[in-house]
């Protein structure tokens, strides 16, 4: 174990665990904690050591085993740690005997009990602030007993901020259920304001960022439409979506949307109380998966992306995948090594402004194969289906002559199908 002078006296004191399964080179164990490690400073705690167990399987009852659980405890109460933090999502069995076996002054979470903290103390906005109740709450149903809502209420801090620990010790799985209820219907209401938003947002052309969080999306954001996002070097910096255009010359508008970022092992809870923060990713008719090429988990964070839009239903969606920082990258082999693993990726640096205009080029060719022309030519008579064109496409010239409507039209090529489809339909029969 490693142990790193202590810095300040009032922070929460950590120890992290992980577990190196078989056929896991030792090397990916450790990048895995350092992850680890900055989402444990993120959410404010002083990591002081790290424990690993190579493993074939966690043990069902104690995760690690129980004679490594139990040395584990020993250090950490020599330490006079606070928290035990573990890299998987334990169960609530093991989580149950593992805090049993760490006693009333150290607590034991896991890595979607850190994660769920951060969001919680990064959530700004009413729509964050709801989606992540509803996450905490849906993952600490299952774990709710008598002994650990005793814990919480004597010891309050990571893991046990916001939700039933701080404002409703007393709760129990009725009450905890009956919010739920309340704050998936108020999520559906947010959700309704959105899709009216969205209508609105219908004759432009929607782009989303997405990317592993701290990839530097909202830098790449501000650089693109000066939007003023927050950027740090956090994680989850960004919990909300901002949405703002980006004038890229005469045409439709082009959106540009920041939103959340994403992460190994993310908590399923959280993806699926996101989705309303997550729609205009969902609706986008370009997706940039941004990468942040210094990182020796590149390959992992766009898997990563991949698990999420898989989850959104948006895989197939036209995307672009980027490689950002890389002008924090020195080593030419690197480089070399990057083009061969991502030979369609452009290569940019958001904060340096490099090469942006690689990639507006890029958004604005996707644009342009995306968006069409067409003449078409409606008999007056419908009515209706005349109005349905004026209210989903850009209508640049109208004629009309002898009973036929002549519209030059601007749109989406799957829209344009659609109305020259119901067109056909019209014609009498020859
Ligand atoms: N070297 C380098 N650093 C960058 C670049 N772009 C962003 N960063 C840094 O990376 C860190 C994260 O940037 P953000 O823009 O906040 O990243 P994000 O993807 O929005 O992160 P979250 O909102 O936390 O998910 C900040 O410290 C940025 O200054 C770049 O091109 N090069
Ligand atoms: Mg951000």
């Amino acid at each position: 174990m490693r142990i790193n002078p202590s810095d300040s006296a009032h922070k929460e004191t950590a120890i992290l665990v992980g577990v190196r399964w078989e056929n896991t080179p030792a090397q990916l164990t450790d990048e895995y904690l350092d992850e680890l490690s900055l989402l444990a400073q993120t959410a404010g705690a002083e990591v002081l050591g790290r424990v690993v167990q190579a493993r074939k399987r966690p043990d069902a009852a104690t995760f690690l085993g129980k004679g490594k659980a139990q040395s584990l405890m020993r250090q950490a109460a020599a330490l006079d740690c606070d928290l035990i933090i573990v890299d998987e999502e334990l169960s609530p069995t093991q989580q149950r005997n593992l805090q049993n076996l760490a006693g009333e002054k150290i607590k034991v979470i896991d890595r979607s009990g850190l994660i769920l903290d951060i969001f919680v103390r990064h959530a700004r906005t009413r729509e964050a602030k709801t989606q992540v109740e509803l996450a905490q709450l849906q993952y600490m149903l299952p774990r709710l007993s008598g002994q650990w809502t005793h814990l919480e209420r004597q010891k309050g801090g990571i893991g046990t901020r916001g939700g039933p620990g701080e404002t409703q010790i007393e709760v129990d799985r009725r009450l905890v259920r009956q919010r739920i209820i309340k704050l998936k219907s108020e999520l559906k209401h947010l959700a309704a304001d959105h899709n009216t938003r969205s209508k609105r947002r219908k004759h432009s052309y929607q782009v989303a960022l997405v990317g592993y969080t701290n990839a530097g999306k909202s830098t790449l954001m501000n650089s693109l439409t000066n939007a003023g996002v927050l950027v740090e070097d956090q994680l989850f910096a960004t919990l909300d979506t901002t949405t703002r255009r980006l004038d890229l010359g005469d045409h439709q508008p082009i959106l540009l949307s920041d939103t959340v970022g994403f992460i190994r092992k993310l908590p399923h809870h959280l993806i699926a109380s996101f989705r309303t923060t997550l729609a205009e990713v969902a609706e986008a008719d370009l997706i940039i998966k941004l990468l942040d090429a210094s990182s020796p988990q590149v390959e992992d964070h766009l898997r990563t992306i991949d698990e999420v839009l898989t989850e959104l239903g948006v895989l197939d969606n036209t995307s672009l995948v980027v490689l950002n920082k890389v002008d924090a990258i020195t080593d030419r082999h690197i480089l070399a090594s990057l083009k061969r693993k991502f030979p369609q990726a452009l290569m940019i640096s958001a904060r340096q402004r490099l090469r942006l205009e690689t990639l507006e080029e890029a958004i604005l060719l996707a644009h342009s194969s995306h968006f069409q022309a067409v003449v078409l030519k409606v008999p007056v008579s419908a009515a209706k289906l005349i109005h349905e064109v004026y209210r989903d496409l850009e209508v640049n010239n109208r004629r009309d002559e002898d009973g036929i409507v002549t519209l030059e039209v601007r749109g989406p090529e799957s829209a344009l199908r659609a109305v020259q489809h119901r067109i056909r339909m019209l014609a009498p029969p020859e």
